[in-house]
């Protein structure tokens, strides 16, 4: 790659959504950290640190690509645009404006993202997601629905005065490792509690008092019993269930006539841990639950969320600090991908897009109305690609290997007519476009990120971006320009004030408040820096009282058969959802190499299995091939692999049915069958 002069200038790591400040650091070459609004003493985890592998990066894109004949060929950015000009234009015409899909990226800035969900208003569609919807998107369904918000009702900074965390589904030690260490270990250490609900013993259990190995899949008993324990022995705050809570007789009633011991059974734990774990949350002064992709990604994902809500309403555990629910988010712009309207049912700030008073607000300040049919959500889109939809503006994201189901997955993006992929590199998914435009990482753009805990903080260039590609916002502008002839502001900071004013949760911030800071939404309500605890007097509803809710337990999509073994899968500290970034980076690859399959000792003896063999994994959507790593940290009848590789594809092997509500897939439970590869089948 050519030189290119950096200088150092604070921006936010393009990893997770902890929102860590990073910078160019010119006496080393790489990033370092800055005392950031999160990491305040200037820490970081290692991929905060290999951050400046992916901007020097030999595989970056320079120059737009086309397809002619089946290849690849470089283009000129105005002949790109050309292309995808005439495109979209014959598809809108042909097929009319819903026939076109948007991804937007939960890793790219706030300006980006609202500008290119506007574009998609603009163009006459809602057809609008961001893989928040693979994410947190039940979660989201869930608080938005009980609470009146689908974000984390605290801060970190109040949530180290808890007593006890409850982690469900989530392991922050590695996922959310700044957090861990800069806010949890130390609440750890001077006393606090933590209850760990996972099927697998991972780097946060070794910090857990109480760990509830449960069976993908089976939360809902989990909670339920918890609950049914919580109520049983008087562990009840009736003030705070009296004054804030509806629904409290009949779900009484309804944990009445549980079984303790027998749920506990049915989710695969211990009844004496479980109850030791509802009687620890339910006697803490101040409990905080954080709960990850365990709890969400099921086709039961909204339904879990909503089991779990009845904790902190049964023991007042909201609306104060230390408590609450808190989703740690995934990407470094997830939360703000959705906060400023990356989503096919809301505009900016959440604003329902078949409220007639929101859209015409929205319009006071974009000059038209955007449509006011809810969209296609992201998977649903896919299944349909080739059929209503027609054509598909990829930003930042990278569905073929992130998607469930990823044999079908390719086969639906190959009956596209029509695909534009904006991305940094040329991911697997790039792969299947007629168009690929070259953009920017985070060190050659400016902008905004919001962090998991709604801080709002600024990126600023580092450097220019290589060879030919472009800062992000300059090509989503000269898209809009092209596709729907709207004139966008020309700098990110016009782009964020425009955002502030059409999306009511961000009114009054502004990139000089932010400063080196952040603020944090709601903001218009808060403080000078915006509300830290959310629901203190009224929820987010505007009512007094969140319901408390009967949930029964769902059965996973995947039904298993004999000898069939359920995998589920995740994360690991050292690499990144689907690899684009973290596999580009030399330390991390040494840090940790291939993917593995993790296997209990007793289910690998029983097919003949020993550390290190490369076995199969398969059912009926595909196979995969893979060595393993007999370890009883994974509990037995579970097997798990990560999905940061697209070889081994993991997500051959998921499937995609779809939670009702939110429809998120089912990626943490899928039935396989697990089998040594003998010499014989290669
Ligand atoms: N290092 C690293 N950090 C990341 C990411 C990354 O790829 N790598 N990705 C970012 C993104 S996009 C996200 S969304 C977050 C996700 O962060 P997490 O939510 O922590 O991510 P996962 O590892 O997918 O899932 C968490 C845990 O759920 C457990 N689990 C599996 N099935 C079940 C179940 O049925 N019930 C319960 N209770 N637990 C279950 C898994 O064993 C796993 O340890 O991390 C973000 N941070
Ligand atoms: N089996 C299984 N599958 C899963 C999950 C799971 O737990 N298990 N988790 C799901 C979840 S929670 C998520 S969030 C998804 C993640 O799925 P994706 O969002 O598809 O994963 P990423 O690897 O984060 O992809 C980000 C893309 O953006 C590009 N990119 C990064 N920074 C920039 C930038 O600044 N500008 C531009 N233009 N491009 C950029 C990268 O090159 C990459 O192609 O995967 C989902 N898939
Ligand atoms: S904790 Fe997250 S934001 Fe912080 S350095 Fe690590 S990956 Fe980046
Ligand atoms: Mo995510």
């Amino acid at each position: 790659m050519s030189e290119r002069p950096a200088e150092p200038n604070e921006s936010v790591c393009p990893y997770c959504g902890v929102g860590c400040g990073i910078k160019y650091d010119t006496d080393r070459g790489s990033a370092v950290g800055w005392k950031g609004p999160v990491n305040t003493k200037g820490e970081l985890c290692p991929k905060g640190a290999a951050a400046w592998d992916v901007v020097e990066h030999e595989d970056r894109l320079t120059q737009p690509l086309v397809r002619v004949n089946g290849r690849l060929v470089e283009a000129t950015w105005e002949e790109a645009f050309d292309i995808i000009e005439r495109e979209f234009d014959h598809i809108v015409t042909e097929h009319g404006p819903d026939s076109v899909f948007f991804f937007t990226s939960s890793g790219c800035t706030n300006e980006e993202n609202y500008l290119l969900q506007k574009t998609a208003r603009k163009l006459g569609t809602n057809n609008i997601d961001n893989c928040a919807r693979l994410c947190h998107s039940s979660t989201v369904a869930a608080m938005g629905n009980r609470f009146g918000a689908g974000a984390m009702t605290n801060s970190l900074e109040d949530l180290m005065e808890a007593d006890v965390f409850l982690v469900t589904g989530a392991n922050p030690a590695e996922q959310h490792p700044v957090i861990f260490r800069s806010y949890l270990l130390p609440a750890l250490k001077s006393g606090t509690k933590m209850i760990h609900v996972d099927p697998r013993e991972n780097a946060t259990t070794k910090g857990a008092d109480i760990h509830l190995p449960v069976k993908p899949g089976f939360d809902i008993p989990l909670l339920n019993a918890m609950a049914a324990v919580i109520v049983e022995e008087g562990l009840v705050d009736e003030a705070f269930v009296e004054e804030r809570t509806t629904g409290f007789d009949e779900l009484r009633e309804y944990l009445a006539d549980i079984d303790v011991d027998a749920e506990a059974a049915r989710a695969g734990v211990d009844p004496e841990d479980l109850k030791a774990a509802a009687r620890l949350y339910g006697e803490a002064g101040r409990a905080a639950i954080f709960t990850g992709m365990g709890m969400s990604q099921h086709h039961c994902g909204t339904d879990n969320v909503h089991t779990l809500i009845n904790l902190p309403l049964l023991t007042g555990n909201v609306g104060k600090a230390g408590t609450g629910v808190n989703p740690l988010r995934g990407q470094n712009n997830v939360q703000g991908a959705g906060d400023v309207g990356g989503l096919p049912n809301v505009l900016p700030g959440y604003q329902d897009v078949t409220d007639e008073d929101a859209r015409a607000a929205v319009a006071e300040v974009w000059g038209f109305e955007p449509p006011a049919l809810p969209g296609l959500t992201e998977v649903e889109a896919t299944h349909r690609f080739g059929d209503d939809v027609r054509a598909a503006y990829v930003f930042g994201e990278n569905p073929i290997v992130g998607e469930p189901n990823a044999n079908q997955v390719r086969k639906q993006f190959e009956k596209l007519d029509f695909c534009v992929v904006h991305d940094v590199f040329l991911t697997e998914t790039a792969e299947y476009a007629d168009v690929i435009l070259p953009g920017s990482v985070w060190a050659e753009k400016s902008g905004t990120v919001t962090n998991t805990d709604r801080q709002v903080i600024r990126m600023r260039k580092n450097v220019d971006p290589p060879g030919n590609a472009r800062p992000d916002l300059d090509i989503l502008r000269e898209f809009a320009a092209r596709v729907t002839g709207m004139d966008a502001p020309e700098t990110p900071e016009a782009v964020f004030d425009e955002l502030c004013a059409a999306a009511p949760i961000y009114a009054g911030m502004s990139y000089e408040g932010i400063g080196t800071g952040s603020q944090r939404w709601p903001f218009s309500e808060g403080a000078a820096e915006g509300m830290a605890v959310l629901h203190t007097d009224t929820f987010g509803t505007g009512s007094k009282t969140a319901p408390l809710r009967v949930v029964e337990h769902v059965d996973p999509a995947d039904q298993l058969e004999d000898g069939e073994l359920v995998l589920t899968t995740g994360r690991v500290l050292q690499h990144f959802n689907t690899g684009a970034l973290s596999r580009r980076s030399g330390v991390l690859m040494r840090m940790r190499g291939e993917d593995v399959l993790q296997i209990h000792p007793d289910d690998a003896a029983a097919r003949g299995i020993e550390d290190g063999d490369e076995v199969h994994v398969e059912n009926e959507r595909g196979t995969v091939t893979v060595a393993t790593e007999v370890t009883p940290a994974v509990r037995r009848g579970t097997v798990f692999m990560t999905f940061h590789y697209a070889d081994p594809l993991v997500n051959q092997l998921t499937g995609d049915a779809l939670d009702p509500t939110s429809k998120i897939p089912e990626y943490k439970h899928s039935a396989v069958r697990v089998t040594v590869s003998s010499e014989a089948d290669d």
